[in-house]
């Protein structure tokens, strides 16, 4: 595997909505991750992850664009984003995107040309199919609404959506769509960006036919379409070759050999991905599929290609309280980054995620916001589930959860913002908070930062083969990396229970650790160590 900059990466998300605010509007804001670039910097990632701050109506919190080209008010300005750009630079910190392309908002000027007719020059820009009113073309589902077809009375026909109505799927057939993303992609990239993530980018094929499925509640068939291959090599081609940018794309409904496709890297397509077997498919930690999961991706891409890990981010819950305990709170959030970040792949670290922030779950529906949620909800309790039952079943996966304010300090709103803050500040901000975190030397914080610092130190963690050796104990999680004569050995009590391991080993070859003890074969719960044993 050749050795490349941003397979070294680190990348930290900034969901600026959520990140800090400058201004006292209780939001978010361009401006306020400028005044946190040197804490950003303070951890060692290289990469920032920008979540959308494109002009938008703000259904899906800004992932529904209507305009490419300019900044969404309640963000800032494009001024504040070319500072943003400009300052983190100067820190050494690349900034990455977020490139939404398989839809635009309804209120894109293109959309709104598209609906006027069937014969305008946008009329085949997205999806529009005949049918009758009341009657959709067939029995799909959206990912946030029960039909992904919304009848125009404009063109008297259904538009398609993938996720809400309010966000159209672009007609990626149109060679003038696929041009004019390449356009805008090229103008950011001159604007002096270094790279995207690429929002649900396997959508962008769709299905050949629209015939009804057997299970609707199966998404997969919105996803990974052929033909969508000859859509990102031709992207590369006219955007990305030649040029040192980072790329992601955000890949649902792919297994290892699929996944491959799209970022070997001979093939000229995509950097990396997220998968979703574990996001999208594992409730909680089910450490033998994790396990199983972790070694078939491997054995798949490497050499030819590299995948990422994580485990929260805006769209999934906080890791801690989903995959690691709540009542081992430090350990536990020591323990899984330790985990992602001596894995193959690259790590993210979504904000809050190296402070140990947990999830939050309300107790009242009208406290979540994301119209994922309440989309689903209110067809739920339409149906006539209970809605005490409804809510009680989606507050572990709910998109909310992850996006709550960062927590800066153990002032008003931890410190977010002066105003009232756009989403409920989780009340733990008193006591799990950057300012507390800096002054605790056993802090989740200053782990992260040790963590991120070994990646910089010893390509073991990058490029080394990985060897899982005890997968099938369905508490312990041992394995190696190894790279040019030096071995790493990581053993993880993933647990809340202590386990005697012969896989410990002696004191003197402890690299790191989330206790302060860690000489025995005793594994306190959620015990992480990380050995050097041999050079
Ligand atoms: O997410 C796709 C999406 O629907 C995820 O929430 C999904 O649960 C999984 O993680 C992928 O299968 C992207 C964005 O991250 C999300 O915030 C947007 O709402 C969505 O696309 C539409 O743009």
């Amino acid at each position: 595997m050749n050795r490349t900059w941003w397979k070294e990466a680190v990348v930290y998300q900034v969901y600026w909505r959520s990140f800090n605010d400058s201004n006292g509007d209780g939001m978010g804001d361009l401006r306020g991750v400028i005044e946190k670039l040197d804490y950003i910097a303070s951890l060692g990632v290289e990469v920032i992850w920008l979540n959308p701050c494109y002009t938008s109506p703000d259904i899906d919190n800004g992932y529904d664009i209507a305009d490419y080209y300019g900044i969404m008010e309640k963000a800032g300005t494009m001024a504040d984003l070319d500072q943003l750009i400009e300052s983190a630079h100067a820190r050494g910190l690349k900034i990455i995107l977020d490139l939404v392309v398989n839809h635009t908002s309804n209120q894109h000027h293109w959309f709104e040309e598209s609906r006027r007719d069937q014969t305008n020059d946008k009329s085949d820009w997205y999806i529009w199919h005949d049918g009758e009113k009341g009657t959709p073309p067939n029995n799909w589902r959206s990912y946030f609404a029960p039909s992904p077809w919304t009848w125009d009375e404009g063109r008297q026909q259904y538009y398609f959506h993938s996720f809400a109505s309010e966000q159209p799927d672009l007609n990626w057939e149109q060679p003038a769509v696929r041009q004019a993303v390449y356009t805008m992609m090229r103008w950011w990239i001159d604007r002096g960006i270094d790279g995207f993530r690429m929002d649900v980018i396997n959508l962008i094929k769709k299905r050949a036919a629209f015939d009804d499925v057997e299970d609707p509640f199966d998404l997969s068939y919105l996803g990974n379409q052929p033909g969508v291959h000859e859509f990102l090599q031709e992207m590369h081609q006219e955007v990305l070759a030649g040029k040192e940018l980072f790329t992601v794309g955000e890949i649902p409904f792919v297994g290892p050999e699929d996944g491959l496709l799209y970022v070997s890297e001979e093939r000229q397509e995509l950097q990396t991905l997220f998968h979703f077997e574990v996001a999208d498919d594992m409730e909680e930690m089910d450490l033998l599929r994790y396990k199983q999961i972790q070694k078939r991706w491997y054995d798949a891409l490497y050499p030819k290609g590299v995948a990422s890990q994580f485990l929260n981010n805006h769209d999934h819950t906080r890791q801690v309280t989903r995959f690691g305990s709540e009542c081992y709170r430090v350990e536990s959030a020591k323990l899984l980054g330790l985990m992602l970040h001596t894995l193959p792949g690259i790590p993210y670290v979504y904000q809050g995620e190296e402070i140990g922030m947990t999830g939050i779950r309300f107790s009242d529906a009208s406290l979540y916001q994301d119209v994922a949620f309440r989309n689903r909800y209110e067809e739920r309790v339409a149906a006539g589930e209970p809605s005490g039952t409804v809510l009680s079943s989606m507050q572990l996966r709910a998109r909310d959860n992850s996006r709550t304010p960062m927590q800066w300090d153990d002032s008003r709103a931890g410190g977010f913002t002066t105003g009232a803050p756009w989403m409920t500040v989780n009340p733990n901000y008193k006591t799990i908070n950057v300012q507390a975190a800096e002054q605790d030397p056993q802090s989740v914080l200053v782990f992260y930062r040790e963590l991120i610092q070994l990646r910089k130190e010893h390509p073991v963690m990058v490029y080394g083969v990985y060897r899982d050796l005890a997968i099938q104990d369905p508490y312990l999680y041992v394995y190696e990396r190894e790279f040019e004569g030096v071995t790493w050995r990581i053993v993880l009590n993933v647990h809340d229970e202590q386990v005697e391991t012969t896989f410990a080993l002696p004191n003197e070859q402890l690299l790191l650790s989330n206790y302060e003890e860690s000489a025995s074969k005793i594994l306190q719960p959620y015990e992480a160590r990380l050995y050097q044993t041999s050079r």
